[in-house]
């Protein structure tokens, strides 16, 4: 008897590390930590992006890490007794620069047999001696408080990437900070299946908010080797969970049952919780264009009656933003 508790506690116990209890409210607060992530740097170091900053008014000894070579960006502050370290997602392409940019994975030395998306490895790579001296500093400030990461589409996958580098350099330094949190929206695959084990022994506390439809964590497919880390929390059309997703595994009853590439939403990728993801409204620096070479004028009234025509047709949709379309 006394047995069968102890085994019953044991299990217990597990299921408490394991599960990662969604709460909207804490979301919002990671959302909008990353939305300011995307407005220009000196509104970051000010912290003066109207609403957005006025969500979280107590932030302070911001520190904005950047590299123009692959447009890296973001920032790390404090707030609500918490270093917040948060990346932006991409502004030049969207979906399509997941494909046409490196896609190749490279060797990740941190694990054995891991291997990462080569472009977003090099985009990391050009922040992160900025980010680690940075941190440095605010941890001289703040030697006890626990570290949250967040980001937004290439942004979560450059946080994934970035957590697991904090972390070693928490342990090389015997810091006392631990990690809270990893949040990540609509985050892309970053590495291959012994990459995403690696982390979630390292990172288990990550929780990876996927919206609906969002095409986005569809990519890079399982196919050509990726897989997810974290633990899906799937969000439905009200931008409430789903249910409960199995923790650190892809787990085929959440997004992954989105199966028909024309069910893919580019929308549900820059609205989460009900709010746009970036600084400013997206949609009137988006091009679209069918595949089929159709090109169409798209801004934010017709972007719905755009993606049903492409359903409809069973076309693809591509989404350029002008900055890219004037490099
Ligand atoms: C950035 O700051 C400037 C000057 O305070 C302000 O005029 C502008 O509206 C801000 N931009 C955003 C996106 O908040
Ligand atoms: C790495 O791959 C080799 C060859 O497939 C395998 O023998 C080894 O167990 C792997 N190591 C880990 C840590 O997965
Ligand atoms: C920006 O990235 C490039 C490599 O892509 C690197 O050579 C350069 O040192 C980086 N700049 C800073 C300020 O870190
Ligand atoms: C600033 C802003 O638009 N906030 C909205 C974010 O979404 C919530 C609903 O989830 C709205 O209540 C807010 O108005």
């Amino acid at each position: 008897m006394l047995r069968f508790n102890q085994i019953y506690i044991f299990i217990l116990a597990v299921f408490a590390v394991q599960c990662i209890q969604y709460d909207k409210a804490e979301s919002l607060n990671y959302l909008f930590y990353q939305k300011a992530s995307y407005c220009p740097r000196n509104n970051i170091t000010n912290w003066e992006c109207g609403n957005i900053c006025k969500f979280h008014p107590s932030m302070k000894d911001i520190l904005v890490y950047y590299n123009d070579t692959h447009a890296a960006q973001g920032y790390l502050g404090f707030d609500r007794g918490q270093i917040v370290i948060t990346f932006r997602g991409s502004t030049r392409t969207l979906t399509n620069w997941i494909y046409n940019f490196d896609v190749k994975k490279s060797p990740f030395e941190k694990c054995q047999n891991c291997s990462i998306h080569s472009g977003f490895l090099k985009t990391y790579n050009d922040i992160k001696d900025q980010l680690l001296k940075n941190l440095d500093n605010l941890i001289s400030k703040y030697p006890a408080a626990p570290i949250i990461i967040s980001g937004h589409s290439l942004g979560g996958a450059i946080a994934t990437i970035a957590a697991i580098d904090i972390q070693h350099f928490l342990n090389e330094r015997s810091y006392q900070n631990v990690i809270k949190e990893v949040h990540t929206f609509g985050s892309p695959r970053v590495g291959n299946q012994a990459f995403a084990e690696y982390y979630n022994q390292l990172i288990p506390q990550t929780a990876r908010v996927v919206n609906n439809q969002d095409i986005v964590p569809h990519l890079p497919p399982n196919k050509i080797g990726y897989y997810h880390v974290g633990t899906e929390i799937w969000l439905d059309k009200e931008f409430n969970q789903q249910k409960d997703c199995q923790p650190f595994i892809e787990d085929n009853s959440c997004s992954k049952s989105v199966k028909s590439i024309v069910s893919y939403s580019f929308f549900d990728h820059v609205n989460y919780l009900g709010n746009d993801t970036g600084c400013k409204a997206p949609f009137s620096e988006v091009i679209c264009y069918l595949e089929s070479g159709i090109e169409e004028g798209c801004v934010d009234q017709d972007l719905e009656e755009i993606i049903s025509k492409a359903r409809n047709n069973k076309m693809k949709l591509l989404f350029l933003t002008q900055e890219y379309l004037q490099n």
